[in-house]
């Protein structure tokens, strides 16, 4: 990380997917600790607290769930990104559904010609209205990004599309969809499934996502959904998939990734304390936010 200033913000919202109590995400990181932990790596930690999400009253449109309240949220999320990014602090997004990474993206990606993703989670998140098997937003951001999709949320900040195809990668993918899949193949997109996660390493994976990307890019946004992880280190989510990343590999890739500099905005989402174990999960958040900011065991 090349900054020391690092701005935190909170998005409490639930609406982009079906099951309550994502929206206690950032109470259960901050409650674990996060300031703390940051301000121990020796950063400067600003908290501006969260977004306020209105009560909004679910609207019930099936092919895409509470699109209105959630193209709210996301525009004053955007807007605090942006703020953020002027004052030359690092954007630390605390979720939330996983629908928040259409704002955080819109934001920050006013900064950069060429924006990098990477994407650690179980799921492609690059489901269209057409395409979503659920109509949660949750599953739509990834694709919203790169201008697919319903308008308003497409639109969000002004101009579209925020993310090229050859600059994203997915890492910890189990769960696509067939839309999803048709979209990785017909785009060429870079994902690296379990599959390549159990016979590469981690090590190799983020090795090669870093050649990938940093010769093309001129920042990377780390979009985190906590699901990547398998469920006996992460429950308190609330898509959990069996099979995933464990807590050593997740770790790794986090220093790894500390090493390269070359992370320059990051958000963690999905965490759900209802369905957590003693805020396990929320834990775990904390622990691997300082292994991205620098932590080293020595
Ligand atoms: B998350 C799903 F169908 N693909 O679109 C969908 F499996 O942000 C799940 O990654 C999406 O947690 C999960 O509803 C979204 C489903
Ligand atoms: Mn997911
Ligand atoms: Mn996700
Ligand atoms: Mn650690």
């Amino acid at each position: 990380m090349g900054k020391k200033t690092i701005s935190m913000v909170g998005v409490p919202m639930d609406l982009g997917q079906s099951r309550r109590g994502v929206d206690m995400g950032p109470a259960a990181i901050r409650y674990a600790g996060v300031v703390e932990r940051l301000e121990n790596l020796g950063y400067e930690i600003n908290d501006l607290g969260n977004i306020e999400i209105e009560n909004v009253g679910k609207d019930a449109k099936r092919e895409i769930r509470n699109v209105n309240a959630i193209v709210e949220v996301n525009r004053k999320l955007a807007h605090t990104v942006e703020k953020i990014m002027e004052e030359g602090s690092f954007p630390l997004v605390l979720g939330g559904d996983h629908s928040i990474a259409i704002g955080t993206i819109a934001g920050v990606s006013k900064f950069f010609h060429q924006l990098g993703v990477i994407w650690y989670d179980a799921h492609g998140d690059l489901n269209t209205p057409e395409t979503s098997p659920s109509g949660n937003i949750h599953g739509m951001p990834l694709a919203t990004s790169l201008g697919l999709g319903e308008r308003d949320l497409v639109n969000i900040g002004g101009y579209a599309p925020k993310l090229k195809y050859e600059n994203i990668v997915i890492i910890g993918a189990r769960s696509l969809d067939e839309g999803e899949k048709d979209l990785i193949k017909k785009k060429g997109i870079k994902v690296y499934t379990m599959h390549e996660v159990d016979r590469m390493g981690m090590s190799a994976i983020i090795e090669e996502t870093i050649a990938y990307l940093k010769n093309k890019t001129d920042g990377i946004h780390l979009s985190f959904d906590l699901d990547a992880l398998d469920p006996i280190y992460a429950p308190g989510v609330g898509t959990p998939v069996s099979g995933g990343v464990t807590f050593r590999e997740t770790h790794l890739a986090l220093e790894m990734l500390a090493e390269t500099n070359l992370i320059t905005s990051a958000e963690f989402v999905e965490v759900n304390p209802i369905l957590d174990e003693r805020n396990k999960t929320g834990s775990l958040t904390v622990e691997l936010i300082g292994s991205l900011f620098g932590e080293r065991i020595l």
